[in-house]
């Protein structure tokens, strides 16, 4: 079994959200086309509280981008996003979202943040989404979304480290490069761990 994981796709992500990342609209057509390709499809959600110590609004003189230590894990700061319930928190509105047999939530603990779909980034708790793929005995994993630098790649290399063939589909995902070089280092880094960078068209022919 396949499964098509959407990763973040969410109107804080893209232009005119408030961590908007370029060109994140972009991938909207071609997602929605690759859906068509899979028998199972699954999303993440980065959900919130207003409270979340990801936030740099939430720390005294805190600055967007900058390196903090969070719970003795290293945590860049963000300005505030996806916030549980808002406008910014939700899905793409011209994603097609029928196709979406089910929503992972992460990000929801105020003190630690959660870039992968799979773990917080302490690997302290999961959010179901490893249980379920296996439930569903998927054995293929092919990834898209938001941001590759970040989510993307977290949910990549936990998907592959759980023994999944991993594939990230690069031209369906965008990624922030806060530091130029960011996306090509992240992209060489799934690499080195087994994961397999394709491109749409190799699925859409
Ligand atoms: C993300 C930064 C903060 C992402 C989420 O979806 O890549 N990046 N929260
Ligand atoms: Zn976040």
């Amino acid at each position: 079994m396949n499964c098509l994981i959407l990763v973040d796709i969410q109107n804080d992500f893209v232009p005119g959200g408030s961590l908007a990342v370029k060109e994140g609209d972009q991938i909207i057509p071609l997602v929605n086309r690759l859906m068509e390709s899979f028998d199972l499809i699954l999303a993440t959600q980065d959900w919130h509280p207003a409270d979340h110590k990801s936030f740099a609004a939430n720390h005294p003189e805190g600055q967007i981008g900058q390196q903090i230590e969070l719970d003795g894990l290293p945590q860049v700061l963000w300005p505030v996003h996806c916030v549980q319930e808002s406008f910014g928190a939700e899905l793409v509105a011209g994603l097609h979202t029928s196709h979406i047999q089910h929503i992972f939530h992460k990000g929801t603990d105020m003190d630690i943040d959660s870039y992968s779909g799979f773990f917080d980034n302490g690997q302290r708790k999961s959010t179901g989404l490893g249980n379920f793929l296996k439930e569903k005995q998927v054995e293929q994993v092919y990834i898209v979304g938001l941001a590759t630098d970040y989510c993307v790649k977290a949910t990549a290399l936990d998907a592959q480290n759980l023994g999944f063939r991993t594939y990230v589909i690069e031209d369906a995902c965008r990624g922030v490069n806060l530091q130029e070089g960011d996306v090509s280092k992240a992209l060489n880094e799934m690499q080195q761990a087994g994961i397999s960078l394709i491109q749409s068209q190799d699925l859409l022919r």
